[in-house]
């Protein structure tokens, strides 16, 4: 077995030598699924897996644009479509200076297996660009944006590819994209995901992310007769996922103690309740500003600079800012401060050796693909509405997320079950996202 693992993680080393974020992605992946490919005869000597490391195509592109001072800037787009045997390519948008091919195709990698997981008929994709709209104007981004969709448009389509937001692109840029997709196809569609409500959006996709990876965190807890709540979670990131982690946290009755940015993290110990939460979002997606400040409004708390908040003792941690945010260390740390559940809302935080620490202490840990899976099940529904023309009730979306969480925590346990009873969640959502998207690569023969 051992020996099937290394000889194809060879060859893709020999193929993406230089990519180091798509090699971790792809070797978490093959040490679980290889081991079933060779007991499972149908799936044996197809060399599906090496199929499925290779995107079916890899867009690069100029962005050129004028920023406010009449400078013309030049940026690299991306979007790369990786795998559509089991519907359209769909996987979020990047915009950030650390976005390169390496990046993106291990969210893409992801996200093949991530849509799989949802039951909703979506291939996987992921696309960007390094721009970074840190300290931009709504006219800079907004000129980006164009600029970004008068190329993009040519590769895209409602039954063909639908980008979303991630890091760095939310509702405002979504807006953007979809005012130049229009103008330039002449047609309304379902083209993008996390639309406003007034042209095509669905309720819930904003707090999809967030909420997600808290019901799949409340599931795996209720395998140990635990919950969420009286907890204690410690968070970072505070964007998007984390703004409704911490959201959906208070409403299962669980107290947050820290958020988190790339320059540090602020920790509140007597809770971010929902009004301390309320100054977290104008803050973020109005104002745009820094997690620093929010210790000018409330005294009380503590800004840490330079760290991350795995330092502070928890019960449940929910990394949620973005990848190999969590390392070996942080995971040992975690565990000796009596951390008994780890649920993954951005994508590949924990590293390799993280993710370790967690198995071998036997805790609950959720990788991303199927704990931050609900907000890509979110976009499927929104796609679902805007083919059908209607839009459902809050109640209605939540509870389909509901459902799909649950879903995808039955899976794990189906696939990820060790003999021992320890359920190993990377084991089960890598086995059950393979098979369905295998299974439909086997019926169209070798395209
Ligand atoms: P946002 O842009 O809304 O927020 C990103 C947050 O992460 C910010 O607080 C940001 O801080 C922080 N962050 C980004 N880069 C770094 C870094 N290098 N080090 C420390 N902190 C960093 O993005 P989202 O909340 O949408 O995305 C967060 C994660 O969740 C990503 O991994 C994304 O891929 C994943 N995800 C997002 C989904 C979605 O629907 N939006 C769906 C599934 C997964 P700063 O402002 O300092 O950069
Ligand atoms: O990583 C992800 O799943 C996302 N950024 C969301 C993708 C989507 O199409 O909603």
């Amino acid at each position: 077995m051992k020996k099937n693992i290394k000889e194809f993680l060879d060859l893709v080393k020999l193929r993406n030598g230089h990519e180091p974020e798509f090699l971790q992605a792809v070797e978490e992946v093959a040490e679980t699924v290889i081991p079933y490919i060779v007991k499972h005869d149908i799936y044996y000597g197809k060399n599906i897996l090496l199929r499925m490391v290779e995107p079916e195509r890899l867009i690069s592109f100029r962005v050129s644009w004028v920023d406010d001072s009449g400078e013309i800037q030049v940026n690299r787009g991306y979007r790369i479509q990786m795998n559509s045997a089991i519907g359209p390519y769909k996987g979020g948008l990047r915009f950030h200076p650390t976005v390169n091919a390496s990046i993106l195709k291990f969210l893409a990698f992801e996200q093949v297996f991530k849509n799989s997981l949802t039951t909703l008929p979506m291939g996987g994709g992921k696309g960007g660009s390094d721009f970074d709209p840190k300290g931009k104007s709504d006219n800079e981004i907004m000129r980006f944006c164009h600029a970004f969709m008068s190329e993009l448009f040519r590769h895209i389509g409602p039954n063909t590819d639908v980008p979303a937001g991630d890091i760095g692109v939310g509702a405002r840029e979504i807006g953007f994209l979809f005012g130049m997709y229009k103008k330039l196809r002449n047609e309304f569609t379902g083209v993008l995901t996390g639309k406003g409500l007034s042209w095509g959006g669905s309720l819930i996709r904003p707090e999809a992310t967030g909420y997600g990876t808290v019901y799949f965190a409340e599931s795996m807890l209720n395998t140990k007769n635990e919950s969420v709540k009286g907890k204690t979670v410690v968070i970072s990131g505070s964007g998007n996922v984390a703004q409704f982690a911490a959201e959906k946290v208070l409403h299962l009755g669980g107290k947050v103690v820290t958020l988190s940015d790339s320059s540090g993290y602020i920790y509140d110990e007597e809770g971010i309740d929902e009004a301390k939460l309320k100054f977290v979002m104008e803050l973020k997606n109005v104002k745009r500003g820094r997690i620093n400040e929010y210790v000018n409004a409330y005294p009380n708390a503590t800004f840490v600079a330079g760290k991350t908040p795995w330092e502070v003792t928890c019960d449940i941690a929910l990394p949620c800012a973005t990848q190999n945010e969590l390392n070996k260390n942080n995971a040992e740390t975690l565990l000796s401060n009596g951390c008994i559940c780890v649920s993954e809302g951005a994508n590949m935080p924990s590293t390799k050796g993280a993710i370790a620490a967690f198995h071998d202490a036997k805790i609950l840990f959720a990788p991303g693909k199927a704990s931050n899976a609900g907000g890509v099940a979110t976009s499927g529904l929104e796609m679902s509405q805007n083919s059908l023309r209607i839009s459902w009730t809050r109640e209605e979306v939540d509870d389909r997320l509901k459902g799909i969480m649950k879903n995808i925590h039955d899976a794990c346990i189906e696939y990820g079950t060790e003999d021992d009873g320890y359920i190993n969640y990377v084991k089960g959502a890598n086995i059950a996202g393979f098979v369905k998207v295998a299974d439909a690569m086997l019926a169209q023969g070798i395209v």
